[in-house]
């Protein structure tokens, strides 16, 4: 049910990386209410406030909330008064396509040699280099555009020791973060495109950072028996940066990817997986704190110890949380989605926790776009 694409091995990729990554910098969301983002992320996500940027220290136009939950980062922008192109595009972004995700903005070691790498193999320049200072050092920020509206910023930030980047103050946590935390990295960043433009971003990725492709993705027999989706993921070559690309496919259903592209109102960042080392205490956490997941049905659980075999939480268990897992030849995974966190049927989250498997849940796409689909019939989008 998967084919296999030749992948670089890690060696070979690091002996000629030509697009070093450190790893995700930030995950940068427009939003309608930043105040009220910033919120939910706290107390729903377990998310700890760090910096913010606003009328109080000088920020007239946007207010952005910086959230952090171990390497993980998330900015939550929103627009007090248009002043510049910036508060113009992000008044304009929420207006389009709701709140959303405007930046996957990637940490490396030196931002100006990664954006005369990406541009010089075709990428579209937003922000050409510029530097950032403040007390706490220098920051050098660079932008290109991907798919939809949606764009890489280059950040470098070594030797800087400020709250996020120049600009923010510090800011004290909204609540008193979880005892254990819910999550500590972001694992990969999934983007949907227009039909037919799958491979397009795919070769995008391979020129303009030199990521190559894993060897997961949903082949056109998945797609026409159940998936309505093709999928395919590259990665930087430490895979620290990994961003699996959606199209949507023709199949017997409406695609959940082509609801998306309807309410989004074109391509864009459709979740975001974040790891997790107890994916129980988060998902029970969460749960609580009213964060809505996707349902399994009870079949899913009666013939999982079938091929799934034995892993660190109990069946019942799972079955009890609606956890996924997944197993391939370098060991297994647990995984769950959220609904939609916004009232387009858009952005959504995965937990995931690995236990040496590198996939992304190849076994449960069926059980997975099942449940997907019954949210949709749902909306009526089906
Ligand atoms: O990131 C992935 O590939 C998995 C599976 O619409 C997935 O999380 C793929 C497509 C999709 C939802 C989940
Ligand atoms: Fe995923």
């Amino acid at each position: 049910m998967t084919q296999t694409t030749h992948h670089t091995p890690a060696s070979t990729a690091r002996q000629a990386d030509p697009f070093p990554v450190k790893g995700m910098d930030a995950v940068v969301f427009a939003v309608g209410n930043a105040k009220q983002a910033a919120h939910y992320y706290s107390t729903a996500f377990g998310m700890k406030l760090v910096a913010y940027s606003g009328p109080e220290n000088g920020s007239r136009e946007t207010a952005s909330y910086v959230l952090e939950n171990g390497s993980a980062r998330f900015v939550f922008t929103s627009v007090i008064k248009p002043a510049t192109a910036w508060g113009t595009f992000l008044t304009e972004h929420v207006a389009a396509h709701g709140d959303g995700v405007v930046d996957l903005a990637i940490e490396v070691p030196d931002a100006r040699a990664a954006y005369a790498y990406a541009i010089e193999h075709g990428a579209r320049s937003v922000a050409e280099p510029y530097e950032l200072k403040d007390e706490h050092g220098t920051v050098v920020l660079a932008a290109i555009a991907t798919y939809g509206k949606t764009r890489h910023t280059l950040v470098e930030r070594t030797g800087y020791d400020g709250p996020y980047l120049p600009g923010y103050v510090a800011a004290d946590p909204i609540v008193e973060p979880p005892a254990q935390r819910t999550f500590q990295a972001v694992d990969h960043c999934v983007g949907n495109v227009e039909l037919g433009r799958m491979n397009e971003w795919v070769a995008f990725y391979n020129k303009v950072m030199g990521f190559t492709n894993m060897k997961e993705f949903v082949g056109d027999d998945i797609a026409t028996e159940y998936s309505a989706l093709m999928s395919k993921v590259v990665a930087d070559g430490t895979l620290k940066v990994k961003f699996p690309i959606n199209e949507p496919a023709v199949a017997k259903k409406k695609s959940q990817i082509d609801e998306y592209l309807e309410f989004y109102g074109g391509a864009g960042v459709q979740h975001i997986a974040l790891n997790t080392n107890d994916i129980v205490q988060t998902v029970r956490q969460m749960r609580a704190s009213g964060v809505q997941f996707l349902d399994t049905p009870d079949s899913y659980y009666d013939t999982l110890g079938e091929w799934a075999g034995e892993t660190r939480v109990p069946v019942e268990t799972l079955r009890e949380l609606k956890i996924l897992v997944d197993r391939d030849e370098d060991g297994y995974l647990l995984q769950i989605f959220t609904k939609p966190v916004q009232d387009r049927p858009t952005v959504f989250f995965e937990l995931i926790e690995r236990h040496g498997s590198m996939g992304f849940g190849k076994g449960n796409f069926k059980a997975l776009f099942e449940a997907i689909e019954r949210e949709q019939a749902k909306r009526g989008n089906l």
